[in-house]
């Protein structure tokens, strides 16, 4: 049984939590530590797990086999900084860290440690329906793919949400998931701001459109919006040479009724993605001890981080903006 500390008692950790006591095989939350020591205190005793006055305390135990960061973002270079010096796995939800230049340092932890340690939860890549997508990509069973059309609305977000996070807190997840369809890096980005919805407020522009060219010029359009008020709804269509592919949801009941017949659509991304959420806790689980991450690593952290810091300086300029990541390290590449 994996003994797993989990560093932030938010709302995302909590449902972490009580997914992997509750639901996961082979792994157990222990222990907890939050900078809010009171709300960890109850967090753990509703639990019945062990609190720890900080997280450094809490990566040191030798009663902890495993991490899991769940603080805000600014804060998760510090824990994944000090699992690797622990030399202890970690799953980091995304993003990485807020900059490229902290995931750069990281990622030079890591490969210091010569440990492959950090996976990050970017859990789009373990959704059902993107697999499916990725599976029929790989094999060029419909040929290249040349345009993708992709959507990421969400009902409403925090009044704390402004034009900058659309795309280092919402698009950051197409930003990753469409190189890891593609197996390709991103050439370019542009960013449209058209008109904005009378739901949003001054300080975040919504909807939001961001033109991503890859390497190889396949043409990728994502809108994010944020303030639907009706609905969250992913889109995902990939325009091949001899097929349109379009991203299946999970499925759910159809329901007659009031005299029209449909299918219930999901209200928020916790239900819509349950079971990629899921199947990615599980997966790094089950991957523990192998000696290699099965899933998103420090370097996708990093060329997210890459991808949005350029994105930012095309909202700024109105300009297409060059994207360069450089070569991945041996120690990240795969297979
Ligand atoms: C949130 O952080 C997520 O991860 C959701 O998947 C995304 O839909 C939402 O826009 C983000 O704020």
């Amino acid at each position: 049984m994996l003994r797993i500390g989990l560093i932030g008692t938010g709302a995302i950790g909590r449902t972490h939590m009580r997914r992997i006591n509750e639901k996961l095989r082979g792994g157990r939350v222990v222990a907890c530590a939050d900078a809010n020591l009171e709300f960890c205190q109850k967090v753990a005793d509703d639990f019945g797990i062990q609190a720890y006055a900080t997280g450094e305390e809490l990566i040191a135990s030798p009663d902890i086999d495993a991490i899991v960061v769940t603080t805000a973002d600014d804060f998760h270079e510090r824990y994944v900084l000090a699992a690797i010096a622990a030399g202890k796995y970690v799953f980091c939800e995304k993003p990485l860290a807020p900059t490229a230049q902290a995931c750069q340092r990281i990622m030079a932890a890591e490969m210091e440690s010569g440990k492959h340690l950090v996976q990050v939860g970017f859990t789009r890549r373990f959704d059902a329906g993107y697999r499916q997508l990725k599976q029929a990509i790989e094999a060029r069973t419909y040929g290249e793919p040349l345009v993708l059309h992709c959507a990421h609305r969400n009902p409403d977000v925090a009044p704390t949400y402004d034009t900058p996070m659309t795309v280092v807190s919402t698009m950051i997840h197409e930003i990753d998931v469409i190189r890891w369809l593609l197996d390709e890096e991103y050439a370019t980005v542009q960013m449209i701001l058209p008109k904005s919805t009378r739901h949003t407020h001054e300080g975040l522009k919504d909807p939001q459109i961001m033109v991503l060219m890859t390497q190889s010029g396949v043409y990728v359009e994502v809108e994010a919006f944020v303030n639907t008020k009706h609905c969250y709804d992913i889109r995902c269509e990939v325009c091949c040479e001899d097929a349109f592919l379009n991203l299946p949801e999970p499925p759910s009941i159809q329901v007659t009724a009031g005299g029209r017949r449909g299918i219930a659509v999901y209200p928020d991304w916790a239900s819509r993605f349950e079971e990629a959420y899921n199947t990615e806790l599980q997966a790094w689980i089950d991957n523990y001890g192998s000696g290699k991450i099965d899933g998103p690593t420090a370097w996708d952290g990093y060329v997210a981080e890459v991808v949005a810091d350029a994105a930012a300086k095309a909202r700024e300029t109105g300009e297409i903006v060059e994207i360069t990541v450089g070569n991945c390290p041996e120690f990240y590449q795969k297979g």
